[in-house]
């Protein structure tokens, strides 16, 4: 069964920047689906609990250069 994050992401301002967040995302094991919403600092990640968590994502997106924190 996944689970659902959704994080805001601060600094994207081109849709490069949301296409390295979202790779970085879908490099990481137990991801289903990441989507980057740069226009609304938003990014949305479906995953596997048994493989990653929240929190190993959100610093993922911040190993890639942006901050990032956990909306729900
Ligand atoms: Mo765009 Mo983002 O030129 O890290 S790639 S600002």
């Amino acid at each position: 069964e996944s689970k659902s994050a959704l994080f805001c992401v601060i600094g994207m301002t081109c849709s490069a920047c949301a296409g390295s967040v979202e790779k970085a995302i879908k490099r990481l094991p137990g991801i289903k689906e990441a989507v980057v919403d740069v226009l609304n600092n938003r990014t949305q990640v479906l995953f596997y609990p048994d493989f990653i968590n929240e929190e190993t994502i959100r610093e993922t997106i911040e190993d890639v250069g942006f901050e990032a924190t956990l909306i729900e």
